[in-house]
């Protein structure tokens, strides 16, 4: 059996390459998607990208980790600054979590430099642009064993 891996998106995610190129590049979460799914297939795992604009939902895809998932890499969106609920879906899940930010919070607005989902992540990657999803990808494959090297 291969094993998954969770990409999951928080709100507004799904205008990335349609808005703020200055801040986001031009990249789709599609082309995302594609480039996660071949790294995975490469090393016999499998990426599933979702992306919802309702922290509900986000939640319940973290609770149906639980068993079927064997990492979750998450940009959380703006939720990673105010979702307590996030936080305590991870904390409910036993395997290995990375937090990806697309730009580098630390250098945006003061609001953007805490996130309640570090507390429980296992790496955090920021301002590396989309790239950051195939770099903890890369991480997290290690961590799970498919693989000791970070992934380019
Ligand atoms: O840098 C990141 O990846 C963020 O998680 C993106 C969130 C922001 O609220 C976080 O502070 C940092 C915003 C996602 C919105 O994405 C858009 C993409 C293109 C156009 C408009 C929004």
């Amino acid at each position: 059996m291969h094993p998954l891996v969770l990409i999951l998106n928080g709100p507004n995610l799904n205008l990335l390459g349609q808005r703020q190129p200055e801040i986001y590049g031009h990249a789709t979460l599609a082309d995302v998607a594609r480039d996660c799914a071949e790294i995975a297939a490469r090393h016999g795992a499998q990426a599933d990208l979702r992306q919802s604009n309702h922290e509900g939902q986000i939640i319940d895809w973290i609770h149906e980790a639980r068993g079927t998932a064997a990492g979750i890499i998450i940009n959380p969106g703006a939720l990673s600054h105010t979702s307590v609920a996030i936080l305590d879906a991870l904390n409910a899940y036993d395997g290995p979590v990375i937090e990806v930010h697309i730009s580098n919070i630390h250098r945006r607005e003061s609001f953007r430099h805490h996130s309640y989902v570090s507390l429980r992540a296992d790496a955090v990657i920021a301002g590396c642009g989309v790239a950051g999803y195939s770099l903890g990808l890369g991480h997290l494959l290690g961590l799970i064993g498919g693989r000791a090297e970070i992934e380019t």
